[in-house]
């Protein structure tokens, strides 16, 4: 049925999936016109990398069908946010909160839903802030606004989903070696939200000493 929709709708189903791609190149540059800004005033990239990435075909199928969403084209764009995805991965928690919000504040983008799973983890250990938002894109006699998921992480977080991620993909694991790997997983996410916390602290205690250094600085004689 699906394949169905795509073969008799291949031409809008193409276009579709290209607006989802212009989508993510806008906010990819947002991102990277604020860790350029960063650098310049605070002389630090808040952003280790980012990735993107436009939900396949099968992936988008399993969410119609997991979510009973309405097989036509309207429904897809309507109930499935996430078809594209950009994943902004940050040295620091704070820095997840400060770029987001420096995000959100922009006039083109509308916060449709907020997911902190760093402040509510998920039951497997899951964390990272997830956004769905609206961007506009501007086509030649158009502007169309195209959802967007961004998902915020630390690189702890990030290592941590994406080892857990492929477990998922895994079948065929017996029962009992499952059962340790989703608790040995669990205490990992537990011990690597501990390190992220006082990887932050020794970066604050570094800021707090930098600037205490710098309002010195500002009392030197100047010859
Ligand atoms: P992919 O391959 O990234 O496209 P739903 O999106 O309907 O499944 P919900 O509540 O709308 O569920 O979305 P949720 O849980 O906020 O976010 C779903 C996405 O977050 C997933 O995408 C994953 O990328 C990530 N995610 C959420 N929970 C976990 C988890 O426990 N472990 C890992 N590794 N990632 C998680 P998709 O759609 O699964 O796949």
């Amino acid at each position: 049925q699906f394949l169905d929709l795509i073969e008799k709708n291949k031409r809008p189903m193409d276009e579709l999936m290209s607006y989802y791609q212009c989508a993510i190149m806008e906010v990819e540059t947002k991102f990277k016109v604020l860790n350029q800004e960063y650098s310049l005033e605070y002389d630090r990239n808040p952003i280790e990398g980012i990735k993107t990435r436009v939900k396949s075909y099968d992936s988008i199928l399993r969410k119609i069908r997991r979510k009973n969403i309405p097989m036509t084209m309207e429904g897809i764009e309507e109930n499935i946010r996430d078809i594209a995805g950009v994943r902004v991965i940050c040295s620091f928690p704070d820095d997840i909160y400060e770029l987001a919000e420096s995000f959100l504040r922009q006039d083109d983008i509308t916060l449709v839903e907020r997911k902190d799973y760093i402040k509510n983890p998920k039951e497997s250990g899951y964390r990272s802030l997830h956004l769905i938002v609206q961007v506009p894109i501007f086509l030649q006699n158009t502007k169309k606004l195209v959802y967007v998921e961004v998902q915020f992480r630390t690189i702890a977080m990030d290592f941590w989903a994406s080892l857990e991620h492929k477990l998922q993909y895994k079948k065929n694991i017996p029962e009992s070696q499952a059962k340790f790997l989703k608790d040995e997983l669990y205490d990992c996410a537990q011990q690597s939200a501990a390190l992220d916390k006082r990887m932050q602290n020794i970066r604050n205690i570094i800021a707090e000493s930098k600037s205490e250094e710098e309002a010195k600085q500002d009392f030197l004689p100047v010859f």
